[in-house]
């Protein structure tokens, strides 16, 4: 049986829409895309003084397990990150596995829901934008958006 995923893009160096666009066609080589959200302009939280990161994220269908999941995720994220490099630096994109339908993982390398989720309206806008009523796994509890700088930018992915 498939799991039903969503992933978070994020990008605040280079072009990010354009990054965030191959990323989305990397992930159609490992996992049916089933549909992607509005990109998101937001205010960058936590680290330091930064760009703004363009958001969104992607409703994928895949076979496999999380942990493989995350594997598909960083090789993406490297093979990225390595093209960039040379011109802008080393972070360029980010893919992060929020959320899967039913599941709740905890290893020493992936926790799912994102640790983050619940604080990360950068995050959380997206995801339910694909997912209305997407809940926490743990505790059935539909997720709420939390207060933060997020505005759509009329793109999609
Ligand atoms: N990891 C554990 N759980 C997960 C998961 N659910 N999804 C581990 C993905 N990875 C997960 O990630 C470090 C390690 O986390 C992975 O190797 C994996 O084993 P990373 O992507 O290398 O590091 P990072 O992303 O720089 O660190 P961190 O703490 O994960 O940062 P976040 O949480 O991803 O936040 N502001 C705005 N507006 N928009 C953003 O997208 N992003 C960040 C980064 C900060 N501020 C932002 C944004
Ligand atoms: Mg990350």
């Amino acid at each position: 049986m498939s799991l039903r995923v969503v992933i978070g893009l994020g990008a605040n160096l280079g072009d990010p829409l354009e990054t965030m666009r191959t990323a989305v066609s990397d992930l159609s080589t490992v996992a049916r895309v089933e549909k992607t959200s509005h990109v998101y302009r937001t205010a960058p939280v936590g680290g330091p003084p930064q760009l703004a990161f363009l958001n969104a994220a992607a409703l994928v269908a895949y076979d496999g397990s999380p942990s493989s999941l995350l594997d598909d995720l960083l090789a993406i994220e490297a093979r990225l990150g390595r093209v960039r490099r040379e011109r802008w630096g080393p972070r360029v994109i980010d893919l992060d596995l929020l959320w899967i339908d039913g599941v709740a993982w905890e290893s020493a390398r992936l926790v799912v829901p994102h640790r983050h989720l619940r604080e990360r309206a950068f995050a959380l806008v997206p995801l339910l934008e694909l997912v209305p009523d997407a809940s926490d796994p743990r505790t059935g509890e539909p997720f709420a958006v939390p207060a933060g700088d997020v505005q759509s930018t009329g793109d999609v992915l």
